[in-house]
């Protein structure tokens, strides 16, 4: 695990940390068998861009079809695990006074593998909402009416995620952007780094002066401007970083 070769001056500067923030995308994710956001969807979804379906237009067009993607995605999620990746990251918040963890993944994937100081810019596969109220829903009925309806208002249930067109939650937003200015050391790991604003947090970091790393097994548009680049897949280099930076110290 630790042949993977991390610059030791990043691993001082990470023992040395007080402020760490990490930014995910579904690189981090895919070790777990959950396919990312823009890998070639399969079955029925193949013939489908996922950056059609992930829209309000889509869901006005057809709701059921929205609906059941979203179904078949919360099932695929279902069926994985958290893997080594997502469980370094819980290890790295442990070793860190101020450490914030934001997400693009709406998989949930984080929580279940215990982290905390965690912040979902793009909602969650797993919570609902009702489009005409735009509130959450709790539970649902799963009958066989495709979108379920509201149980307040007879709206039409979608899922509580940040489509595209979408403002993210302001409260997501700014904690997230907060981060970023205030980081000693930004990691941006398993995103393409193409969707905003997310995609200005790291670009924040590093205008404070942060240490900004990358991990990726694939160049991003990120790629020239960060101080480390690390390539390769995130469930084999947090651990390694993990290790090296507090197991063999
Ligand atoms: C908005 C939820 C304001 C739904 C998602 C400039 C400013 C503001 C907005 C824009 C702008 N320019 C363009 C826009 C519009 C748009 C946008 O950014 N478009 C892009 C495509 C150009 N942004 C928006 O619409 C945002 N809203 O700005 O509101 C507004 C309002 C009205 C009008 C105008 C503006 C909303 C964006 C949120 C969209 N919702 N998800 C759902 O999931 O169904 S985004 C979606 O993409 C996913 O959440 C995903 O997380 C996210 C980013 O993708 P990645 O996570 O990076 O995944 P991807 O597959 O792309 O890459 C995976 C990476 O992992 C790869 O690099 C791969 O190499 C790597 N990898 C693979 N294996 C591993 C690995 N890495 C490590 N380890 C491995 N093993």
């Amino acid at each position: 695990m630790s042949e993977i070769p991390i610059p030791a001056e990043l691993i001082a500067r990470l023992r040395g940390a007080r402020r760490v923030a990490v930014l995910t995308g579904a690189g981090v994710s895919a070790e777990s068998g959950v396919p990312t956001f823009r890998e070639a969807q399969t079955g029925l979804w193949a013939r489908y861009n996922p950056e059609d379906l992930a829209t309000p237009d889509a869901f006005r067009r057809d709701p059921k079809l929205v609906w059941e993607w979203y179904a078949w995605r919360r099932e695929r999620v279902r069926q994985a695990e958290p893997n080594p990746g997502h469980r370094a990251l819980v290890a790295l918040e442990q070793h860190i006074a101020e450490f914030s963890l934001i997400t693009q993944n709406v998989d949930g994937l984080h929580r279940r593998a215990g982290s905390h100081q965690l912040i979902e810019l793009h909602g969650n596969l797993f919570r609902a909402k009702c489009s005409s109220e735009d509130r959450p829903v709790e539970n649902w009925p799963d009958g066989d009416e495709i979108p379920p309806r509201c149980p307040r208002c007879g709206g039409l249930l979608r899922p509580d995620v940040v489509w595209f067109g979408e403002m993210l939650p302001a409260n997501a937003l700014h904690a997230a952007q907060h981060a970023a200015a205030s980081a000693e050391i930004f990691f941006s790991i398993g995103t393409s780094a193409l969707v905003y604003p997310a995609a200005e947090l790291p670009m924040i970091a590093l205008a404070a002066g942060a240490t900004v790393v990358e991990i990726n097994p694939q160049p991003t548009p990120l790629s020239a401007r960060v101080t480390y680049s690390l390539n390769g897949p995130a469930g084999a280099v947090l651990p390694a970083l993990i290790a090296q930076a507090w197991e063999a110290a």
